[in-house]
């Protein structure tokens, strides 16, 4: 199977790194059933650095095959879950120890500043392994009352084989998402990283083996969306599909799902989150946390506030010290120290936000700051804000997921609820103010799976994340994705037998 080297030489990490690019199936890296591969694009010059197998339906086959073995021997039932716990945590410390190294892969493939792959997605890649090796023997289900001569129970079992679609914005982060309460639960995964990003997942997958967990366990096809993506939510021995990406796709999903097997389906879909400013907010931290919203992750953050709405008798001031904020944001080369945004993930991506910039220019909004690109090579693109936008216009219903942002004057409180709650997405919202009362009163009445006060972009495992309306379905992190994970059994037992 093909490999990936790299030699870093940068401010932040210095070594060779050197990993199998193989499919992962049954604990080995193999190439893909058809021999072909794919091209690794590095965002920051637009050149190829190298190249994974391609996975093909017949791989996911062959992968649904060794995770339904591995789960009828060394998993699932027959591996305790404080066995399983053990081997997230173990997993969990293996890739602290490889923090740099992760974070600079994920810098490279995914083109995000190191100080944030290392910071948050892989410090908090950890820190989900962890907390769902602490869930591993802790998910039981209950014993009911019913009737005297009677003993009720429920047990939560596993689903088996499942199946898992993850994008390109939080490589990894997503792997673990996805991984941690799936195992933990005692299924078996396959699992299909992007196509655009899937060099971390493969070297954690080798840390995954360090680790000792057994081979079938977890299993990476790399593959496109129509090929490897539609064999696994069309598979017939996968029970259960889960899925991160566009809500375009995510429909195709549920399709693929109902139209093979049924299976049971999670989606974490797009946003286009509203984050609402009152008069009575601090307007430094407001400033701050704004900026962090719309631009943390080059603007490819699903949760992304990127509807900023300020009230009108601070709106001036909001806008000029807002804007003079975004000035100081350093494009560049996000391995070098003081990089504040990197490139966008891929040429399609850079085109797709381009286009969205020009569509808002020619429907009559005004770029404030931005709206072109930066430099000559690679996907940079200037962090933009658009004012005299109207409701319906692209640039305020549509997720653009790059670094374009809507600034809005609203009156009041009941003026801002409705124009919030205006949009199919409801995956996040976000409330400055420093009146508790308001705040939380807005809060309630916003129609989002998360609602921020006084912060953006907030993530902990424990807490749970997913849409409302077309944002998605089911929750992820937190105690709620165990369910997502496991059927429940209900056991009758009658003490007497007799009928
Ligand atoms: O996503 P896709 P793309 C949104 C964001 C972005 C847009 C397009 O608005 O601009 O989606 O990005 C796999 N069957 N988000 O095209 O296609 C694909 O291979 C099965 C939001 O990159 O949804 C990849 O692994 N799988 C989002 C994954 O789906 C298929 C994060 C996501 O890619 C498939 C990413 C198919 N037919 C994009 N087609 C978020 N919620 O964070 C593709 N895939």
């Amino acid at each position: 199977p093909p490999s990936f080297s790299f030699d870093f030489d940068t401010d932040h990490f210095k070594g060779k790194v050197n990993f199998s690019t193989g499919l992962f199936i049954n604990g080995k890296f193999v190439d893909g059933s058809d021999n072909t591969t794919i091209d690794v694009i590095n965002p920051t010059t637009g050149k190829k650095i190298g190249v994974v197998a391609e996975g093909t339906p017949k791989d996911v086959d062959l992968a649904v095959a060794a995770a339904q073995k591995a789960y009828d021997t060394v998993w699932g039932l027959n591996c305790p879950g404080f066995q399983r716990g053990k081997l997230l945590m173990k997993w969990a410390d293996l890739i602290e120890e490889h923090i740099d190294e992760l974070a600079a892969i994920e810098s490279l493939d995914n083109g995000k500043i190191f100080v944030d792959a290392k910071g948050f997605d892989i410090t908090e890649v950890a820190a989900t392994l962890r907390y769902y090796g602490g869930w591993a023997d802790k998910n039981h289900g209950k014993v009911i009352e019913t009737h005297d001569d009677k003993l009720g129970y429920t047990r939560h079992e596993p689903f088996g084989v499942v199946g898992q679609i993850i994008p390109w914005n939080f490589p990894l982060l997503m792997f673990a998402w996805k991984l941690g309460p799936a195992l933990a639960t005692g299924n078996t995964v396959v699992i299909k990283p992007s196509e655009l990003t899937p060099l971390s997942a493969l070297r954690c997958t080798e840390l995954a083996i360090q680790a000792g967990i057994p081979p079938g366990v977890i299993n990476v096809v790399n593959g496109y969306g129509p090929t490897v993506g539609q064999a696994i939510s069309s598979h017939p021995k996968i029970e259960k599909v889960a899925f991160t990406g566009s809500t375009l796709v995510g429909r195709e999903i549920m399709r693929q799902a109902a139209l093979s097997n049924l299976k049971n389906v999670t989606l974490e879909l797009g946003g286009k989150s509203p984050n609402v400013i009152f008069d009575d907010a601090n307007l430094e931290d407001a400033i701050e946390w704004a900026v962090h919203g719309v631009y943390f992750n080059h603007g490819q953050t699903c949760c992304a506030g990127t509807r900023i709405y300020v009230q009108a008798s601070i709106f001036d001031k909001f806008q000029e010290k807002f804007v003079a904020r975004i000035k100081a944001i350093q494009l560049g080369d996000p391995l070098k120290t003081g990089t504040k945004q990197g490139p966008q993930v891929s040429q399609t991506q850079f085109d797709r936000i381009m286009g969205y910039i020009e569509d808002g220019k020619k429907a009559g909004a005004t770029a404030i700051i931005g709206g072109k690109r930066h430099g000559t090579e690679g996907y940079f693109i200037e962090p933009t804000i658009f004012t005299n936008t109207k409701p319906d216009m692209r640039i305020v219903r549509e997720e653009i997921f790059g670094p374009v942002g809507v600034l809005v004057k609203f009156e009041d409180e009941d003026d801002i609820v409705h124009i919030a709650n205006d949009t199919m997405y409801g995956l996040a919202a976000a409330v400055f103010s420093q009146n508790i009362s308001r705040a939380l009163s807005v809060a309630h009445r916003l129609k989002a799976g998360t609602v921020w006060v006084n912060c953006c972009n907030q993530i902990h495992p424990q807490l749970a994340f997913g849409g409302f309306k077309q944002s998605g379905i089911g929750r992820e992190l937190g105690e709620y994705a165990l369910a997502n994970y496991t059927s429940v059994k209900t056991i009758h037992v009658h003490l007497t037998g007799k009928k």
